[in-house]
């Protein structure tokens, strides 16, 4: 294979060449706090014989998140799915609920759980998050709430999302599984609209292993959130609605109050990761970044490129084989899109040309390795790679054809 950007010729892995890394770069690890730290914190939950059900690492958590995000209100749950449910039930919402198809299966499947009828709405092909315009087209006499997501971290539109609900008399639930930390518009995320969803999931980054959270500006709902994580106790006797078992358990909790301390330290790390790859991908010829949200405290989630195959020379699923070939796991989130899931296609909302940005961009996007064990030789050796595929890609459309 050809040499490329200066860089001596190496055979790629996918083509028969040793591997860039001996062990494998994964898209994401999660911060694992010091064992001196976590494991007395443990050892205490152990001692307690409190394990569950509302005990002191929960409420302190909830207490911590609340200065940490800048909300009024935040109950957690045992994952960020089920918060979503919670949320979607809290709002005593019927009829149908506009969503992007470029997200990760959980949001629709609790609008479909709920017994709520998701409708997909197109995306902004920069920002990769719904579309304003597109949303307020598809708004009918069905429409009971939109539920946007803030794709990896980047804020939605919250401002005209926020128009468009006043106007319409619609609900507005955020799936901010993405966004632990952000602010837009010089307010916290998890404060705008109705709710906010987060993910605590080990993949997120901030995270209780599994877990999550809802937030809002305003403590209006904690208590209907509250007791629907709790079967919809709302005491010892009486049940009040449909409730679920999405309680977070202390030993969560205690993992979540010793990561918590490290996320800044976290994002920090992530940003100056995000930086050098941006610096030595910018001009790459067919790639393209994410457009951020103006006025945006990001969290460096993930980072994603963007390969259009006929500039770059190679599709975006060759790309993926060959880092995959070389060790590097990345990951073609939010590929495939909801909507073309077989539990979502028959819905009209779900066809193909109603959703053209969205196709375009779940075909192109790849997320690279990003996360605080990093170290810059580790991102500068996989923009290498990606620079290597390149110059390599006629050879590599002829062996993957
Ligand atoms: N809404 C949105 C927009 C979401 O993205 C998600 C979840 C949700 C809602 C639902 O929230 P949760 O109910 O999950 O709290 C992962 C996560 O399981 C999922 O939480 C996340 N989004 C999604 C984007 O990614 P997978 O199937 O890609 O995970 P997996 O197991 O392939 O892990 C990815 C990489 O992370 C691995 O290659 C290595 C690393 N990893 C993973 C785990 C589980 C670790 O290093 N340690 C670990 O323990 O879904």
């Amino acid at each position: 294979m050809s040499r490329s950007h200066g860089m001596p010729s190496r055979p790629l892995a996918i083509a028969g060449g040793a591997r860039r890394f001996a062990e494998p770069v994964y898209v994401t690890r999660p911060r694992i706090p010091d064992e001196t730290v976590l494991l007395p914190i443990l050892q205490g939950v152990l001692r307690s014989r409190w394990l569950t059900n509302d005990g002191e690492m929960v409420l302190r958590l909830e207490g911590l998140l609340r200065q940490r995000l800048g909300v009024g209100a935040c109950a957690s749950f045992c994952n960020g799915t089920v918060a979503l449910l919670a949320a979607l039930r809290a709002l005593e919402l019927e009829g149908e609920v506009i969503t992007t198809p470029f997200t990760f299966p959980a949001t629709v499947h609790a609008i479909e759980w709920m017994g709520l009828t998701p409708v997909f709405c197109d995306i902004d092909p920069s920002t990769f998050n719904l579309d304003v315009d597109a949303a307020a087209a598809l708004v009918e006499a069905r429409t009971a709430a939109l539920l946007p997501v803030h794709v990896y971290g980047n804020p939605c539109d919250v401002v005209g999302l926020q128009r468009l609900a006043s106007q319409r008399g619609l609900r507005l639930l955020y799936d901010a599984a993405h966004a632990f930390g952000v602010e837009v518009g010089g307010a916290p995320i998890g404060s705008w609209g109705d709710l906010s969803v987060f993910s605590f999931h080990a993949t997120k980054l901030f995270h209780t292993a599994e877990g999550g959270a809802v937030t809002a500006a305003s403590d209006r709902l904690l208590g209907r959130l509250r007791s629907l994580r709790n079967f919809g106790f709302v005491d010892e006797e009486t049940v009040r609605g449909v409730g679920i078992n999405g309680k977070m358990s202390e030993l969560h909790a205690a993992v979540g109050i010793a990561v918590l301390d490290l996320v800044d330290e976290e994002i920090a790390r992530r940003g100056a990761l995000v930086q050098r790859y941006r610096e030595r991908l910018a001009g790459v010829e067919g790639l393209a970044f994410q457009r951020l949200a103006p006025g945006v405290v990001a969290n460096h989630g993930y980072f994603v490129i963007a390969v259009d195959e006929a500039r770059f020379g190679l599709g975006r699923d060759g790309v993926h084989r060959a880092l995959r070939a070389e060790n590097i796991v990345c990951r073609k989130y939010f590929h495939p899109l909801c909507s073309d899931n077989e539990a979502y296609r028959h819905l009209p909302s779900a066809a193909p040309e109603r959703l053209p940005n969205a196709h375009r961009v779940a075909a192109q996007v790849l997320c690279l390795p990003l996360h605080g064990e990093l170290g810059l030789d580790t991102v500068d050796a996989i923009v290498d790679t990606v620079l290597e595929v390149q110059a390599n890609a006629p050879a590599l459309r002829r062996l993957l054809a």
